[in-house]
């Protein structure tokens, strides 16, 4: 099986709230993006349309710059109107076969699974790959449902053939064994954005990753 289309292992997704009040969010991605982080999933869900949109831009530069694949979370048009690499649904956005109707082969596709078979529908509906979790327990995010845990993982090792990214209470000390349970990367937020150093942070992630 071929995983080419997804050349990253580590997913980073924003939330601005999480910032100090002297920090902006492009700045704060693109010291990531210096740290080495590929793939980048604009996630702002409280924002309106436009101020959502002039953010895709900023980030769909910073990550041009930077070689990195850019996601939109949620919106399939502002993803296609700045030219993103693609589209990241959860299971209350447009469903994935209906995204996929609309972008065909021009647009990756990540889905959020929080079982094994929600991430198998996002399979069948032509999903690129899938999120998973709540892996960990969350802080910011019970909103996501209890922890799924490591078993979890392990079982969309055997019944999802796309690459699945553990989510949901990531840190570095959790790397080898989302890894030993199959994942293929990890998708987070605060490990990164939450962290003193930003691109230390995200240097050490990719040294666990290779
Ligand atoms: N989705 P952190 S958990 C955005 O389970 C998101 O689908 C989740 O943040 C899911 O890395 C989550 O700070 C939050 O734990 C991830």
């Amino acid at each position: 099986m071929s995983y080419t289309k997804i050349d990253f292992r580590l997913y980073l997704i924003t939330d601005r709230k999480l910032l100090g009040t002297d920090e902006t969010l492009p700045a704060t991605v693109e010291e990531a993006l210096k740290g080495g982080v590929k793939a980048v999933q604009l996630r702002e869900k409280d924002v309106g349309t436009r101020e959502l949109l002039n953010m895709a831009y900023m980030l769909r530069d910073i990550t041009n710059r930077n070689q990195a694949r850019l996601f939109i979370n949620g919106r399939v048009d502002i993803a296609l109107a700045v030219g993103a690499d693609g589209v990241h649904l959860g299971v209350t956005d447009i469903p994935v076969h209906a995204a996929r109707r609309a972008a065909g082969g021009r647009m990756l596709i990540g889905a959020s699974a929080h079982s094994v078979d929600e991430a198998k529908r996002a399979e069948d509906e032509g999903a690129d790959f899938v999120t998973l979790g709540p892996v960990y327990e969350t802080p910011s995010k019970m909103r996501y449902g209890k922890p799924v845990g490591l078993k979890t993982i392990m079982a969309a090792g055997e019944e999802v053939s796309i690459p699945v990214f553990a989510i949901g209470g990531i840190g570095h000390e959790r790397v080898a064994e989302v890894l030993r349970a199959g994942a293929y990367g990890i998708a987070l937020i605060s490990a990164i954005l939450a962290s003193e150093d930003i691109k230390s942070s995200t240097e050490e992630f990719m040294r666990l990753l290779k």
